[in-house]
């Protein structure tokens, strides 16, 4: 099959062809998986951030100053932006609450939300899939926004290689119940909003709650402190992301976490693909819709007609032709394998 032309453009950093693409994504076409097949092997070597936490504590307004910042180094930045709780993508509704300060017309920059709706692989794989198109594009950094701690649909430690917990000071008590949740996904605390009173307390209550933590692994989370309001802090964080990439390219117990995210991805779409062909036997499989008929006329119990129809999907008891014709299930009588 000919290359399609919009994978060409992907690759020479056409950004018409990187939007398209992702609209692709989104709209679970067949062409989409195929560009993802095909530009699979260029991925996994951007920096990829994930930033998460609390509602208004600044990670818009942070992304933005660190995106400036990137910029000045000469690198090109991707932004993902994932809001579960809006039902539109790409519109008006998300422009809202993504909120990104961003100089205009910069080429070396690509900002793109993403909402539950119209994701037709879960919000999730369109997230990771949007993430590799950035990265295949020629991004340096992607980063990408979520909301909440974690908890949410899209939790960053399956898209991202360094999270960033965004807080604020005096969360109170915000700060004890997300205290578990938090430190399982923080790798960096950074505590916006420093201009306001009670930034070094903060701080130095993150410090002690980080040494008191059991670490997940052998990384135990920086605690940075920053003001995206008065842009300071910014390079610090950068360093600190910097220094937890060297960390994952070098130490095995990260080398491990990347396995267990394929492995999760792996889990996720073929539990997504035997869903779909379930679907569609369940419709077109004769056999299949028979015990699904019998067991919603009472005639056989749940049971036993699931327990027929994982048989006839795995194969066994498979006739030669698909039938549209029922097993004979007489009434009472048990239904054969
Ligand atoms: N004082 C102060 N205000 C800030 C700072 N950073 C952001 N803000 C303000 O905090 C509010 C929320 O900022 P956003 O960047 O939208 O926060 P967010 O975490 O992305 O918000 P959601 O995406 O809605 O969860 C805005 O009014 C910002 O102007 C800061 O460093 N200092
Ligand atoms: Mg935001």
């Amino acid at each position: 099959m000919p290359p399609d032309p919009l994978v060409k453009g992907l690759l020479s950093g056409d950004r018409i062809a990187l939007a398209k693409l992702i609209t692709d994504v989104e709209s679970g076409s067949p062409r989409a998986s195929e560009a993802l097949r095909t530009v699979y092997a260029r991925t996994g070597r951007s920096t990829v951030v994930g930033f998460a936490g609390p509602l208004g504590v600044g990670k818009s307004s942070l992304i933005s100053r660190l995106v400036r910042y990137l910029r000045t180094e000469g690198l090109k930045v991707g932004v993902v932006a994932v809001d579960p709780s809006s039902p539109f993508s790409g519109g008006a509704v998300l422009g809202d609450r993504v909120r990104l300060d961003l100089p205009r017309g910069d080429k070396g920059v690509f900002v793109r939300s993403m909402a539950t709706r119209g994701q037709a692989g879960g919000l999730a794989q369109g997230t990771r899939d949007t993430v590799r198109l950035m990265e295949a594009f020629g991004m340096d950094v992607v980063i990408v926004e979520t909301v909440g701690s974690g908890q949410s649909d899209v939790n960053i430690r399956d898209v991202a290689t360094t999270r960033v917990v965004v807080l604020v000071p005096h969360l109170g008590d915000d700060i004890q119940s997300l205290k578990a949740g938090l430190f399982e996904i923080a790798d960096i605390f950074a505590v916006n909003k420093s201009d306001l009173p009670g930034s070094a307390e903060a701080v130095r209550h993150l410090r002690e709650m980080t040494t008191i933590m059991s670490p997940r692994s052998d990384w135990r989370p920086d605690v940075t402190e920053c003001s995206a309001l008065n842009a300071t802090g910014i390079e610090e964080l950068w360093k600190k992301i910097q220094r937890h990439e060297d960390f994952v390219r070098k130490e095995s117990s990260a080398h491990q976490e990347s396995r267990d995210r394929l492995k999760k991805e792996l889990r996720e779409l073929l539990q997504r693909k035997l869903e779909e062909r379930l679907r569609s036997m369940l419709l077109e499989d004769g056999e299949v819709e028979e015990w699904a008929r019998q067991v919603e006329e009472g005639k056989i119990d749940p049971y036993t007609g699931s327990d027929r129809i994982v048989q006839r999907l795995s194969g066994q008891g498979r006739s030669k032709t698909v039938s549209r014709r029922s097993p004979r299930l007489d009434k009472g009588a048990r239904p054969r394998g």
